[in-house]
């Protein structure tokens, strides 16, 4: 079991099931059950399992060599592709993981501002990160405490938890931390406490407020990136972060991440600049092969309103379930009736009858997420008839 959401223990399940192949928006265990999936290996396949460009791609290119440990032309064109997709990526560096990412990204602001200090969201996930590993300490703006054991509070004590959606409460943070804050990270559309959308005007004041104290800014789109526009949440939203943290669709479902951001920034990193960053596997060719394969293919504007005009289809018929929220291919269904704003608001869900669903659903040859704090991540490869019966199988659930 080698993460944990995939015990599948949130949902009541003993056993999970175990995967064998995928083929686009159905995957199928060693028993030979076949599921309409939803999960989607937790976003990266916005064109469905088994793509047949990105598995050529990745096939062609593991002809050459599977890692080289040298520079090669795909790592500078896939850079390319990220570039052109989001202007306020000058440069970018390729790592093997979300969590590296943003771990590095850390790192790069810190030494950037010569501050400490990092001011994040509750509900918000950014890998395993130990300074990210942080929970809200009590009262609204107080140093992290540890949210894992083995993360010493000697690495949290830097990091300031705040309630997303909550410009007052940063407001305040910066006020009073502001001197030694180095950075705000924010997953500018929340998908680790379920899918919560910032609030008319909260990602435009997190500018503000880094403008206003000399903090960066830094958009996690590890989900939103290339899923819910081209360009992220920074393209949907309008709203430009100073550093942003990509993966899953930006690596085609291979272990490939991704953080860039103004040159200035970017070039305080070895080799030219003096922040240590590293990694054997970075940039990798197989991973950089299905990048590229998924990438430019994303550059044609109708993937994105076909994936809105399915993603609408999908919410209208869920919405007499529950509390649906959804921002382009990304949404969830809240075992509630109320608006989820914040990390306290998602967990009042009623999380035994999401549990309930689930299984409900499974049994029918449907998995979605197994947590309710989490996503359903709709691809090319979920078509009408996937929707209507997804929204059929709720249906017959909530009767
Ligand atoms: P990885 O280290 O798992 O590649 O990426 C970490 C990460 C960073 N930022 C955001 C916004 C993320 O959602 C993630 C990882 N997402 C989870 C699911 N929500 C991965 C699933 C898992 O942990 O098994």
């Amino acid at each position: 079991m080698n993460s944990p959401v995939r015990a599948m223990r949130a949902v009541g399940l003993d056993e999970p099931f175990f995967a064998r192949r995928g083929e686009g928006a159905y995957i199928e265990d060693v028993e030979g059950n076949r599921y309409l999936d939803w999960v989607m290996s937790w976003g990266p396949l916005i064109f469905g399992h088994g793509d047949r460009a990105t598995v050529d791609a990745v096939r062609a290119a593991a002809e050459l060599g599977t890692s080289f440990g040298a520079p090669s032309e795909a790592e500078v064109e896939l850079a390319a592709e990220i570039v052109d997709a989001l202007p306020s990526v000058e440069k970018v560096r390729l790592v093997s993981s979300g969590t590296e990412a943003a771990m590095s990204t850390v790192r790069l602001a810190r030494a950037f501002t010569s501050r400490d200090r990092i001011l994040k969201f509750a509900g918000c996930y950014h890998g395993h990160v130990d300074a990210l590993l942080a929970r809200a300490g009590s009262g609204v703006a107080t140093l992290g405490l540890p949210a894992s054991p083995g993360v010493p509070t000697a690495t949290t004590k830097d990091t300031i938890v705040c309630k997303y959606n909550d410009v007052d409460a940063v407001a305040s943070t910066v006020a009073e931390f502001g001197e030694g804050l180095a950075a705000i990270i924010v997953e500018p559309v929340a998908g680790n406490m379920g899918v919560v959308p910032p609030e008319p005007g909260f990602l435009e004041a997190l500018g503000q407020l880094c403008e206003a104290s000399g903090a960066l800014l830094v958009f996690d789109e590890v989900i939103t990136g290339f899923r819910i526009a081209r360009g992220g949440a920074q393209e949907r939203f309008a709203v430009t972060p100073d550093l942003t943290i990509l993966g899953k669709i930006a690596g085609g479902g291979l272990p490939l991440a991704a953080f860039g951001g103004r040159a200035e920034i970017m070039d305080r990193l070895a080799p030219s600049g003096d922040v240590y960053q590293a990694g054997t596997l970075s940039g990798n060719p197989l991973a950089t092969a299905a990048g590229l394969a998924v990438l430019r293919r994303l550059r044609d504007p109708a993937v994105y309103e076909e994936l809105e005009r399915r993603g609408a289809r999908l919410e209208a018929g869920l919405a007499p379930h529950g509390r649906v929220q959804r921002v382009g291919a990304m949404a969830t269904l809240f075992m509630t009736g109320d608006p989820v704003r914040n990390f306290d608001d998602a967990q009042r869900a009623d999380t035994e009858r999401y549990a309930a669903l689930f299984r409900h659903l499974l049994e029918r040859g449907i998995y979605i997420a197994p947590s309710q704090f989490e996503a359903m991540f709709l691809s090319l490869a979920h078509g009408d008839e996937e929707i209507d019966r997804t929204i059929q199988a709720v249906a017959d659930f909530d009767s």
